[in-house]
């Protein structure tokens, strides 16, 4: 099993990060609790120091799994939905730059928040799904030249307003027609938003890329009510290797719920 725990080097309050700061810090801990990887959350490429970023790897056995890109959208404002092109040409920009990170790293890119949101009227938010396709278009011609893969987060209705559903995301993946597009599907999400944690699993397996975990108060596993021993049955099942990116709150320390989900995780079986 392939745990890796959320960085990032900007602090964002409230956001689902697990540890945030400083980069090599953060690594040290990561590979001293027993993470095989990270999951780095990076606002912007241009701001990150890659030198020190693959020195504090090197001193590791840890890989980085994904590239979070949702600080482009929380802290930046960029999306994917803009009704302001030149908004969008800047979300492309960033994501293709993320790209670019990734195809360095090893990593995936997560496309989750960047999507942005439709909004209520009907014309306007079929306008801005097409902005959201045509967009994502571009970053994968980037991918596919990088050998990236993208994965697509369904997203609950309280954060999102479109593509709040596994089935949904799938048939907005599917529209691409290509390998390198996939499916992220978030334990927290789902709880909201599906009938059951297992149905998604067994049905889009092929599509799967990549899984955040979180309980069903979006604390560590194991700290909520969600049923995270059959869910990693159902994983193993359906055939997934992939990763595990621990994407919570980190509370009531980062230290705490990072040894919480490491320690419940790797307890238990593994299908
Ligand atoms: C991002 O992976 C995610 O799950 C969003 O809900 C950000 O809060
Ligand atoms: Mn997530």
């Amino acid at each position: 099993m392939e745990l890796s725990i959320t960085i990032s080097d900007v602090r964002s309050p409230g956001a689902p990060i697990v540890f945030q700061g400083d980069l090599t810090a953060q690594i040290r801990k990561a590979q001293r609790l027993g993470f095989s990887q990270v999951e780095l959350h990076v606002r912007d490429p241009k701001g990150l120091d890659l030198g020190s970023l693959v020195q504090a790897l090197e001193g590791t056995s840890l890989q980085v799994s994904t590239l979070g890109t949702g600080q482009a959208y929380t802290l930046d404002g960029l999306s994917f939905a803009c009704s302001d092109a030149a908004v969008r040409a800047e979300a492309v920009k960033r994501i293709k730059a993320h790209i670019q990170l990734a195809q360095i790293l090893g990593a995936k890119v997560i496309i989750g928040t960047i999507k942005g949101r439709l909004g209520s009227a009907a014309e306007g938010r079929q306008a801005a799904y097409r902005h959201v396709v045509d967009s994502l278009r571009c970053c994968l011609e980037e991918a596919e030249r990088c050998g990236v893969q993208l994965c697509v987060e369904a997203i609950n209705r309280y954060e999102a307003d479109f593509l709040n559903t596994a089935a949904e995301a799938v048939s907005f993946i599917e529209q691409f027609g290509s390998k390198q597009v996939g499916l992220l599907l978030d334990t927290f999400h789902m709880n909201i938003e599906e009938a059951c944690l297992m149905g998604p699993i067994r049905q889009y397996a092929e599509y799967l890329f990549h899984v955040h975990l979180a309980d069903s108060n979006r604390l560590a596993p194991g700290w909520g009510h969600l049923d995270f021993p059959s869910l990693l049955r159902e994983l193993s099942a359906a055939g997934y290797r992939g990763s595990l990116g621990l994407e919570y709150l980190p509370l009531p320390s980062p230290e705490e719920s990072a040894g919480q989900g490491v320690t419940y995780l790797r307890r238990l079986p593994q299908g």
